[in-house]
């Protein structure tokens, strides 16, 4: 008899003639039939699997315990890698074992993948196998999981987490914040957690509005209340004095760890009159460096390559490694 049990998962697994995967007490409707290619894919032929789940949260933990007992059983090294759009099961260079989420996988997402470098960190612990990105933020969090997934590291974000609190960024600095979020978050859940706190910095208003930046023009926050008082402070400024900056300060969290801590800025101008539809907050007022194009003009790849979060998580990945291994 083989088990797993956690806060939210409970199965039991045996070695039958026949496989299958069913709810102990048969009021579940859920159906694993395509896990039952999966053990016959993996197996010599005379084997077979039956597995009772007792409590399930989430179909990889399944997975993970199906293969589990075939490495265990038949001397194996199967290894999941996944994330809610698609698993695949490897060993060494092979891929044994491929399943895609209903809507499809963008194939550059897809074949991005590094399949022998998530092996190899798995096998041998070198890298977390999940990360949690701290944000309501779906902008940021899309910008993160570019960085994370190809190494195999499944994203969990805090829509994964509804039971979680919101966090109060109470802190005067961006760092205070950053490490405000990550911490709390990190301690809850006992995982490394990522968070940004981030803002525009105006020179002629002394930095302002900073780490205020979200909540500038007061509650309700939206993005064009907020671009619109930022237009109405520098009214009477002319060109060469709307210099600005966007900024980023990253915090890397684990409840054993000291926090890693990375910051980054971008360079630009309040522009006159908002331009551009991509992006996001104040996008459409940044002119980025000399360009004359603000960042909601540009393609969101064009503004992964340059902001202030991507040189940020350029310097978080040289960087962030080491600091897991510590
Ligand atoms: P989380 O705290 O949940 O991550 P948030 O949007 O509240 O999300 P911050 O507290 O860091 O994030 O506030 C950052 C604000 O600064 C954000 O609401 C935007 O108004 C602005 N901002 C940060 N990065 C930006 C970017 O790349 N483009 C435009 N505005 C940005």
């Amino acid at each position: 008899m083989f088990e797993y049990r956690d806060k939210a998962n409970w199965l039991i697994g045996a070695i039958a003639t026949k496989s299958s995967i069913n709810w102990f007490d048969e009021s579940n409707e859920a159906s694993f039939n395509s896990l039952l290619g999966l053990v016959e894919q993996l197996s010599p032929e005379d084997f077979g699997l039956k597995i009772e789940i007792i409590n399930l949260k989430s179909r990889n933990i399944l997975i993970e315990f199906i293969l589990s007992i075939i490495n265990e059983v038949n001397q194996r090294n199967f290894t999941l890698i996944a994330n809610e759009k698609y698993s695949i099961v490897t060993e060494e260079s092979q891929i044994f074992w491929l399943e895609l989420a209903k809507g499809g996988v963008n194939h550059t997402e897809l074949f991005k993948v590094d399949l022998t470098q998530s092996v190899q960190n798995k096998a041998s612990g070198v890298l977390p196998n999940q990360l949690l990105i701290a944000t309501n933020n779906p902008g940021k969090a899309r910008e993160f999981k570019a960085l994370f997934e190809p190494k195999g590291i499944e994203i969990k974000t805090l829509s994964d987490f509804p039971e979680l609190p919101i966090v109060e960024e109470t802190g005067m600095t961006f760092e205070e914040n950053a490490r405000l979020k990550a911490e709390t978050i990190a301690e809850l859940t006992g995982l490394p957690v990522l968070a940004d706190d981030s803002g525009i910095m105006v020179d002629v208003l002394g930095g302002m509005p900073g780490v205020f930046s979200a909540r500038f023009s007061g509650e309700p926050t939206t993005d064009q209340r907020n671009n619109a008082k930022l237009l109405h402070e520098l009214a009477t400024q002319p060109a060469e004095r709307r210099g600005a900056k966007f900024h980023s300060t990253l915090a890397l969290a684990h409840p054993d760890k000291e926090t890693l801590i990375v910051e980054a800025d971008w360079l630009g101008q309040i522009a006159a009159i908002p331009k551009g539809e991509n992006g996001f907050g104040y996008d459409p007022l940044f002119l980025v460096g000399n360009t004359g194009k603000t960042a909601a003009e540009l393609t969101e790849d064009e503004k992964n390559r340059i902001s202030h979060r991507a040189k940020a998580l350029e310097k978080l990945s040289a960087t962030w490694e080491a600091w897991w291994q510590e």
